[in-house]
């Protein structure tokens, strides 16, 4: 049995920064690129405390850089103090205050324009709001809410006075709400009446009574912003409409200056327990690195109008939505729908209309679009676009050149940006005027990510193509610096496969001759086939390109003479085939991952299904399909799952 990954994905497209982009671009062309990792490697700290100084606006300056006396526990900038809603409201006021940050458009189309003014002033009122309820610095909100701009306004103003916030995804059951609130110790939850995705209203308040009912002793009030209108039951004393806390509040709220490790916001992720984690992170490190990678990677301009489709229930929704846009001053499109209602043009048609110049979302996204046919965003004008983005899991290169040639017109480069919940920022990402793309391929670490991929033992994989553990070497700003209320597990989790050495981000990685990173997947999605390893990625990418493959999803099942079999759930463009039909299709994808990889990589089983079981945030849920390709029980927590009717046709029972 080999003990390396192997590689077999083959992709040997080169697509360099245009010049048009380069000539606009914030760091222009390669050699400017190499300077500011020259800089990182020659001086870690003192490159970022240079970028801190630059970047942020610090009321008490900094004197520590980093404080590794706790190792792993991370701390950066500790003496000094700064606040995260000043950097991004206040300081632009002066000269942007008539600027627009957010266009908001509802799920029914309506649209609304906020400036920079307009958003500090209802920042600052929510914040008095807050702290009229009884919320003091430390304690701890939960926000559950649409994806409307309250949501950022409530963050904003949590920041504003050293609340730690923890938003829990609109999507997520009052299950899910009442672990996090609990895990949490929240004092305060601010909801909605309901929400409003695609067409259908979206019960907040009522997921909410329903975690309250069942436990959640810290919880004292709860604000409701009335986004719908309809009736939803208020109990006295504990709940309060938005607009009654506001009432006499005025928008004179001084920013608290806190400390720069003070805690931002908790971020609940699934581990591989089902105990989520709450993902902690601070305050000055974790902007810093929002800043940095919103002028490096999306290269942001004034005159940009950013948009990122993530929720904020994510972290993509906080890195690149509620902070990262407002640090730097941006104007960015806030979209509460979903892609496809009432019609399949309608991110287009957002697009088109907002004037988008710079477009981010998930490769998830991307393939269902890409599915839907080339005429529907040909309808759209789509030149205002410079820049698109991808996040979240791997793009197989098919979706990459359609993202590239129907969406960016061949003249947007795409930023596929590698990053997690805990490592708050882009880590590894192309620079767009500096870093020769290639489809499929995250390309090289940011500046001062000490990115590397390992062996078992630790050692930097040399050999090129060769796969092994993604590492990061050294501390980051915005790394996380804790799991909330475990701090053994976050060691556990993240540090001990290597003593203490390197941070282990769980995914598997190559890279090629020209050290360019390819992500694998997460690393129990490593198969082992008659010894050679397979990154089921690879082999889900070789699927998607067969014309009649709409999304594919790969996982090993033991094998008595071979390891591990390879077990393909696939959804067909056109109809789900069945009988005879799908024997045939079966033989024929068969042959043609034996051509596109080699033989070793012919899934031994493909099922078919109308769909994939998927987390809200579009992730495939692989230790699901695992344990339905092995015939098992299910045992995990399938309430966060999208499509639960789906799970009948991948066991084969429908
Ligand atoms: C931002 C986010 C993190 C996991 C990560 C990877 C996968 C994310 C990419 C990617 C390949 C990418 N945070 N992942 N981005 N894989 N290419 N560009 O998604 O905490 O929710 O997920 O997502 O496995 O470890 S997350």
């Amino acid at each position: 049995m080999s003990e390396e990954l192997e590689s077999v994905l083959n992709e040997s497209r080169i697509f360099p920064p245009p010049a048009a982009f380069v000539d606009k671009a914030r760091i222009a062309g390669w050699e400017a690129l190499q300077a500011l990792r020259e800089e990182a490697r020659a001086d870690h700290q003192g490159f970022w405390a240079r970028l801190a100084q630059e970047k942020l606006h610090w009321h008490t300056p900094f004197s520590v850089i980093l404080d590794d006396s706790r190792a792993p526990h991370y701390a950066w900038f500790t003496d000094g103090r700064l606040n995260v809603s000043y950097n991004c409201l206040d300081r632009h006021l002066a000269d942007k205050g008539g600027k627009t940050a957010i266009i908001f458009e509802s799920d029914e189309g309506a649209t609304r324009h906020i400036s920079y003014a307009e958003l500090h002033e209802a920042v600052c009122r929510f914040a008095n709001a807050l702290k009229a309820q009884g919320v003091e610095k430390g304690d701890r909100v939960v926000i559950y809410m649409p994806m409307i701009p309250e949501a950022v306004v409530a963050m904003q103003a949590c920041a504003r006075i050293g609340a730690t916030h923890s938003v829990v995804f609109g999507g997520f059951s009052a299950q899910a709400l009442k672990d996090r609130i609990e895990d949490a110790g929240a004092k305060l939850v601010i909801t909605a009446d309901a929400g409003h995705r695609g067409g259908k209203r979206v019960e907040l308040k009522a997921a909410a009574d329903q975690a309250l009912a069942a436990g959640c002793p810290t919880v004292e009030k709860v604000i409701v912003y009335r986004r719908s209108g309809h009736d939803v039951p208020m109990q006295p004393g504990r709940d309060i409409w938005w607009d009654q806390a506001l009432a006499g509040q005025g928008d004179d709220c001084p920013p608290e200056w806190l400390e720069a490790e003070h805690p931002l916001f908790l971020l609940y992720t699934s581990g591989s327990t089902g105990k989520p984690k709450g993902i902690q992170h601070a305050s000055g490190g974790y902007l810093l690195n929002a800043v940095t990678t919103m002028e490096w990677v999306f290269d942001i301009q004034d005159d940009d109008v950013f948009w990122c489709t993530a929720d904020v229930g994510w972290i993509t929704g906080h890195s690149y939505v509620a902070y990262g846009p407002l640090a730097v001053g941006a104007t960015q499109v806030i979209f509460e729908g979903t892609p496809t209602h009432p019609h399949g043009g309608r991110f287009w048609e957002i697009c088109q209309n907002h004037g988008v110049t710079i477009f981010y979302t998930a490769p998830t996204a991307i393939r269902a679009l890409m599915k839907l046919g080339d005429e529907i965003p040909e309808r759209y004008d789509l030149s205002k676009l410079r820049l698109l983005g991808t996040v979240g899991e791997p793009i197989n290169p098919e979706a990459w050149m359609w993202y590239y040639e129907v969406i960016g017109g061949r003249r947007c480069p795409i930023v596929d940006t590698w990053w997690q919940t805990e490592t708050g920022a882009h880590m590894i990402a192309p620079l767009p005027g500096a870093t020769p793309l290639k489809p499929g391929s995250c390309t090289l670490p940011l500046p001062g990510i000490e990115a590397d991929v390992v062996d078992a033992e630790g050692n930097p994989v040399t050999e090129a193509d060769k796969g092994g553990f993604l590492v990061i070497k050294k501390p980051w700003p915005s790394m996380l610096r804790t799991v909330w209320g475990d701090p053994q597990r976050y060691y556990d989790t993240y540090w001990k496969q290597f003593d203490g050495r390197y941070y282990v981000a769980g995914d598997s990685a190559r890279r090629d001759q020209d050290g360019y990173f390819w992500i694998m997947g997460r690393v129990d999605d490593v198969l082992n086939v008659s010894g050679h390893r397979l990154g089921t990625m690879e082999i889900e990418s070789a699927l998607v390109a067969h014309p009649r493959v709409a999304e594919a999803a790969v996982v090993g099942r033991p094998h008595e003479v071979k390891g591990e079999a390879i077990v393909a759930f696939v959804v067909t463009r056109g109809g789900r085939p069945s009988g005879e039909a799908a024997d045939a299709l079966t033989a024929e994808l068969r042959e043609w991952v034996a051509k596109e990889i080699g033989p070793i990589a012919k899934p031994d089983e493909i099922r078919y299904a109308e769909g994939l079981p998927k987390t809200r945030s579009g992730k495939i849920m692989r230790r699901l399909l695992r344990a339905i390709a092995r015939g098992e029980a299910i045992t995990q927590d399938i309430s966060t799952l999208e499509n639960e009717e789906i799970i009948k046709q991948l066991q084969g029972e429908a």
